[in-house]
């Protein structure tokens, strides 16, 4: 009631004062925000940013109809760490969301609770991977940890649920199903819809796993980088195509294929020990149906490796491995884009489209094969940087792409200031509206400051921190080693030589050095912090305790 009085009351004094202004431009009524994120949705997958790999015609719908930043990038570049500074507005070490295990402090401000406040219909749909339910949604359902891509359960308000069928399509169900029936349509709302894809392990609808296993992709320039000019933490990163993507939940080769073949490597983490996990995160998970539908394709990838693996060079296995992989993963990605149309066009139907400030970014960017690799975690640009694309055709020009450094660290302030929200002043990111309005001279952000933590962890991505402008990238691995890296963006794109001791480079590095001790003093961030969390986590190692996220508590 006092929400509802509160929302009428901003109406009735915005349309005053607009009114008084006569500025058409302006919207009259508070924007809805429509917050799109995917899981490891790598840049590259988007055709907006490049159509090598992926036609995406409705997440590009966004570019044409909005702006497109082509220099997002996140704070951590790993899922529940980038969720809370997105939800926060603060960097890792202030809202302590270190990594996937360590928990969320839920006494801490998140941006839906304050849009709750002000009278929007808030909710939040899909994969949220956080230990803990939602604070500030009227309605949720979201996915108990990494959540399943066949048949997945949800947890809800009301107790958990399973539904048959594919986590893409039946996110989007329930999203449009609030949009449609269950929100109050007399306010504005805010939005969070989460995919799970694609996420590994990557398992595609069966109609794309048909489409795309037939396909074929360009292998990257940097597939079979050997790392050479970089130093010990790219060359001790567990995520190598070849040594360390998994053949049976990765490649999709069935056990008793692999038994057959007498296929040994890669060194497979003791999760997955013999193919279980992903078999049976997904084709055990399966209705007979299911199953029949699947089962064809199946075989027709087993079948494929048993005639051609044996002979195969290491060189040739990587290619195998890469193919299948980017078949998968972009299969999951068509539907995600499929699932976005059907949303975009829910809002066309509706005429919601001019108000509704709609967001596409992924929790970070990815390897799609860039220096032989999968996941991401390390600040090199694939995994540092993250797709990011706004629409708002009330406020933002069509078809505008943006180039300056912004980071995930500004969502919560950004959709505050186009709701009219006062945002807290402990948040440490900046609002882009100047940005999404065309006005680049209010924004002068010229370097943007990085920190990973979970290492022992999967992967074995050791922890580092550092600074990015956008002549160079500085970082410092300060943990099991002491080692720093400089990377010359402009003349290096590819990132594939560190100039750090290049004197070539002294002067440059003095002075990064110098800027991002200020940085870490401007966001809080010290050696201090760094020791707490290093004691903190002394103990743990993700490889073991991510399956006890499963299970959020209530
Ligand atoms: C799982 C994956 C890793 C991935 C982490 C974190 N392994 O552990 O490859 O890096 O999730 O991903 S898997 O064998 O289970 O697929 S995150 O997006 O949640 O941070
Ligand atoms: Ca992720």
């Amino acid at each position: 009631m006092y929400r509802t009085f509160t929302y009428f009351l901003v109406l009735i004094v915005m349309s005053i004062l607009l009114s008084c202004k006569g500025n058409e431009q302006e919207p009259t009524v508070p924007p809805n925000i429509l917050f799109i994120m995917s899981d490891d949705h790598a840049y590259q997958a988007i055709s907006a940013y490049s159509d090598q790999l992926i036609q995406t015609p409705n997440i590009d719908r966004l570019a044409k109809e909005g702006m497109l930043f082509t220099n997002a990038s996140v704070t951590n570049s790993i899922c529940a760490p980038s969720r809370a500074t997105i939800l926060t507005g603060k960097h890792t070490h202030l809202n302590g969301k270190i990594n996937n295990i360590m928990p969320f402090d839920t006494t801490q401000i998140t941006f839906p609770q304050l849009f709750q406040k002000a009278g929007y219909q808030t909710a939040m749909f899909g994969k949220l991977h956080f230990g803990n339910n939602p604070k500030g949604v009227d309605d949720f359902m979201i996915l108990p940890g990494q959540g399943s891509y066949i048949n997945p359960e949800f947890i809800t308000q009301k107790g958990d649920t399973t539904i048959i069928g594919y986590v893409t399509d039946i996110i989007t169900d329930i999203t449009l199903e609030w949009l449609d029936k269950k929100r109050d349509a007399t306010k504005p709302f805010m939005l969070m819809y989460m995919h799970k894809a694609p996420h590994r392990a990557w398992w595609p609808s069966a109609e794309k796993m048909k489409e795309f296993s037939k396909k074929s992709f360009p292998e990257p320039e940097t597939l079979f980088d050997d790392y050479t000019n970089r130093g010990t933490a790219a060359k001790t990163a567990e995520m190598n195509l070849l040594y360390h993507m998994d053949y049976t939940q990765d490649s999709k080769i069935m056990p008793e294929t692999i038994e057959e073949m007498g296929v040994v490597e890669p060194v497979i983490p003791p999760i997955i020990f013999n193919g279980e996990y992903a078999l049976k995160q997904s084709r055990n998970r399966m209705t007979k149906e299911q199953k029949a539908l699947y089962d064809p394709l199946l075989d027709a990838i087993n079948a494929d490796f048993k005639a051609n693996w044996k002979g195969m060079t290491n060189k040739e296995k990587m290619s195998w491995k890469y193919q299948r992989y980017m078949q998968d993963y972009l299969a999951c990605i068509s539907s995600v884009d499929d699932n976005v149309g059907r949303v975009l066009n829910y809002l066309d139907e509706n005429d919601l489209t001019n108000n509704t400030m709609v967001v596409y970014t992924s929790d970070q960017g990815f390897y799609l094969g860039e220096h032989g690799w999968f996941d991401k975690r390390f600040i090199y640009d694939e995994s540092f940087k993250t797709p990011l694309l706004i629409r708002w055709p009330n406020q933002i020009k069509a078809g505008i792409t943006n180039e300056e450094m912004v980071q995930n660290l500004d969502f919560a302030q950004t959709f505050l200031e186009a709701a009219q929200v006062k945002a807290p002043a402990d948040m440490q990111g900046e609002s882009l509206m100047p940005l999404l309005k065309g006005d680049s001279q209010g924004w002068n952000r010229e370097a943007v400051y990085y920190h990973y933590y979970e290492y022992p962890g999967w992967h074995s991505v050791k922890r580092h921190y550092g600074i990015v402008t956008k002549d160079y990238k500085l970082a410092h691995f300060y943990y099991d080693i002491d080692e720093w890296e400089l990377y010359d963006r402009k003349k290096d794109v590819h990132e594939m030589k560190n100039v750090y001791g290049d004197p070539e480079y002294k002067d440059v590095v003095v002075e990064l050095k110098k800027r991002l001790a200020k940085l870490r003093v401007k966001y809080g961030d010290s050696d201090e912090l760094q020791q707490k969390y290093l004691d903190m986590t002394k103990n743990t190692n993700s490889n073991i305790s991510e399956s006890e996220l499963k299970k959020p508590k209530h």
